[in-house]
């Protein structure tokens, strides 16, 4: 038999492992794509959801530098956080393979390859900034120098802080290392151009068959008409090596390997499956969908720069069919940003919450149209009115009552009045919209329709009042067709909720007495087959916890006084180093180990002590600003540094002969001492 199941290859942006991932990122190109591959596995379609890690780039040796890391190390670390939190969350990739995978080597310069063979490539020779001290050409984002336009001095390799104007690392005055401050000079390197525009036509026809929403359409095509050569090599030694003789010390650029790693973690998953054909009945196949979920930041390399290359070399690879791109996730009104302390700890939040609770605060309140944001308000809300208040309620009293009153089996379904046709009705008609919602990408809309389906059973309960029936011997047939009715509404509850709450999900399939996976069945057969009468029901549990109102106070309270403290800290400003001195002006300074004999409070002064200093050769006396952080009493016997060749000054009418060494830092004051030293040994 022919197979005619719908063949859809599905992907996630992958996430650069440089950092630990948030929610805000679940929200763009993870939790959606997850959501439409667990509704299309369900509609029995053929579906193989692919993901890895972006391990290579400036963005991860940067980063890797700036911890203290290997890049090599980096990735490893945040690989695999990263895999963490995705399975905390239920991801259900099929698989999630990483781009140092040895191959992802292979089709990388296979793409390579055919592109330079096929005249889409092109070397040329330019001058790039050259660190004489690192002994490398530095990337842009390496880089700071003057700003061509406004002269502004800390100017960014690509583009400038105070003018906004973009343009070459190469074109900064005085240009110098962002890491060493070492200047840079100019020096001849050779690249490898892609000539994007040679696709212009190809592509414009391409994007014209598009069905895509039309501002995607017209941002892409603008796009296209300003295509350009770009540049597609770089010089460094993290990456995918340039597969030629003379290219050494020169890797792919990240963006033109990193969406072949779509291709390679489908290969990859089928070496894993033992077929390592497999992958090509998905990529080689026109009849297959090819859906990638990103964030809209990531349109032009997956609406046109990847479709190009893929065009533009020898295999038959599918094209991207379907773009759902994603705004942006905030977190009350501000972007997710871990060094603004801005972001919640995700160990600590799985500590109280769970995975579907936070799936479906996404997924309902998903960015798909503009941005949107998580607050902790909303998640309160979510949780309590819907999950708990809606579905949560619908299975535990039809459950309850089921067990109560129909010995805990499902009741027979007898004769329907015009309220249970028409309850049936609804559940049909809200059925069908959320299918639709979900193929379509709709996911907040899906949600919106699965807790009207919630509503609507128990709208239906209410005023079918099944406990007055079950009072009286002729009517319980009533009331056992009022809970058939119920179950089947939960049947459906379960189903059609299931991918975006898989776990809570399953549990309501167990209450209604099944033991099959949930995941594992088709979405027509479990509706089409009616819950058979006498089948053992089991008792429910709680399925989503109340989240109180002093619970969302703390957490507001601690995300507000973690981002406070981080911005206190970085507003003590280091103090900047003051001019250069010779060694001689140093050498002027007669610096000496000294003993504190004896200390005392200077009167009507906060800030000043009075101590007693044994110099070695004498004793001074000496008044310095430590009081709020010494005590007089304390003090006798420490050892000092002092300036000893400092000039008298009265202080408070006190002579002071010399002064003692501290060090400050925001609010602290420590005082300088060599404790093994006797008083008089000098310093320098
Ligand atoms: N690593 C860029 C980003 O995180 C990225 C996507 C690659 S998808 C091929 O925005
Ligand atoms: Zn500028």
């Amino acid at each position: 038999m022919a197979d005619t199941k719908e063949k859809i290859l599905i992907t996630s942006a992958l996430p650069y492992a440089n950092g630990p991932l948030h929610f805000g990122h679940i929200a763009g190109a993870y939790l959606p794509a997850d959501c439409y591959a667990r509704f299309e596995r369900l509609k029995g379609s053929d579906v193989l959801y692919v993901c890895g890690s972006d391990e290579h780039g400036v963005a991860i040796t940067l980063s890797a530098e700036m911890a203290g890391r290997t890049p090599r190390e980096h990735v490893d670390h945040f690989h695999s956080i990263n895999t963490k939190l995705f399975e905390t969350l239920e991801l259900s990739f099929d698989h999630y393979s990483r781009t140092t995978w040895e191959g992802h080597v292979k089709p990388s310069h296979q793409y390579f390859t055919d592109l330079l063979n096929n005249g889409f490539i092109e070397e040329k020779v330019t001058d790039q900034l050259y660190s004489e001290e690192d002994e490398k050409f530095l990337a842009d984002r390496y880089v700071l120098g003057t700003c061509p336009f406004c002269a502004y001095e800390e100017a960014r390799g690509d583009e400038c802080g105070s003018c906004g104007q973009s343009y070459e690392a190469i074109d900064l005055k005085n240009p110098r290392s962002k890491i060493t401050g070492a200047s840079l000079q100019r020096k001849a390197t050779k690249h490898w151009f892609l000539l994007l525009d040679k696709f212009k036509d190809k592509l414009t026809a391409w994007i014209d068959s598009k069905n895509w929403k039309p501002n995607v359409v017209n941002f892409v095509k603008s796009y296209i008409d300003e295509l350009r050569p770009r540049a597609i090599t770089r010089d460094m030694n993290w990456g995918i090596p340039v597969p030629l003789e003379d290219a050494e010390g020169k890797v792919l650029y990240v963006w033109f390997e990193a969406p072949i790693g779509y291709i390679s973690s489908s290969q990859e998953w089928a070496i894993q499956k033992g077929d390592p054909d497999l992958w090509k009945q998905y990529w080689c196949d026109e009849k297959t969908k090819l859906v990638h979920f990103i964030g809209k930041d990531n349109i032009p390399f997956h609406a046109v720069i990847f479709p190009a290359m893929t065009m533009g070399q020898n295999q038959a690879y599918k094209l991207v069919d379907d773009l759902p791109a994603n705004e942006f996730y905030k977190l009350e009104g501000k972007q997710f940003s871990k060094s603004d302390a801005w972001y919640i700890d995700i160990d600590d939040f799985f500590s109280k919450y769970s995975a579907d609770q936070i799936r479906y605060a996404i997924a309902a309140n998903a960015p798909e149209t503009s941005d949107s944001e998580f607050t902790w308000k909303d998640f309160q809300n979510r949780c309590n009115a819907d999950l708990l208040g809606k579905y949560g309620n619908l299975a535990n009293r039809v459950l309850v009552f089921a067990h109560k009153q129909c010995g805990g089996k499902v009741p027979e379904l007898l004769d329907l009045e015009e309220m249970d046709r028409e309850f049936q009705a609804k559940i049909q008609e809200l059925t069908e919209a959320i299918a639709t919602a979900f193929s379509q990408y709709h996911l907040r809309r899906a949600c919106r329709l699965i807790m009207e389906l919630a509503q609507a059973g128990n709208v239906y309960f209410n005023d079918r009042e099944p406990w007055k029936d079950s009072k009286s011997e002729e009517k319980r047939s009533r009331m056992e067709t009022t809970i058939a009715l119920c179950l089947e509404c939960l049947k459906t509850l379960a189903l059609v909720s299931s991918p975006v709450i898989p776990e809570s999900a399953q549990k309501v399939w167990e209450f209604l007495g099944f033991e099959s996976k949930l995941q594992s069945l088709n979405w027509e057969q479990v509706l089409g087959t009616k819950l058979v009468s006498g089948q053992e029901l089991k008792r429910p549990e709680i399925l989503f916890k109340k989240i109180e109102d002093e619970q969302v106070e703390e957490e507001l309270t601690k995300l507000q006084s973690l981002s406070k403290k981080q911005e206190e800290a970085k507003e003590i400003a280091i103090e900047p180093i003051k001019d250069l001195i010779t060694f001689d002006d140093f050498c002027r300074v007669d610096l000496r180990v000294g003993q504190v004999l004896e200390a005392e409070e200077v009167s009507k002064s906060k800030k000043l002590l009075k101590l007693r200093v044994d110099l070695g050769s004498e004793v001074r006396t000496i008044v310095s600003g430590i009081r709020e952080f010494y005590q007089a009493d304390k003090l006798s016997g420490s050892k000092v540094i002092v300036v000893a060749n400092l000039k008298p000054a009265k202080i408070m009418g006190i002579e002071s002969e010399g002064m003692i060494l501290a060090g400050a830092f925001s609010d602290q004051l420590k005082l300088a001492g060599i404790q093994d030293l006797p008083p008089g040994a000098t310093v320098s």
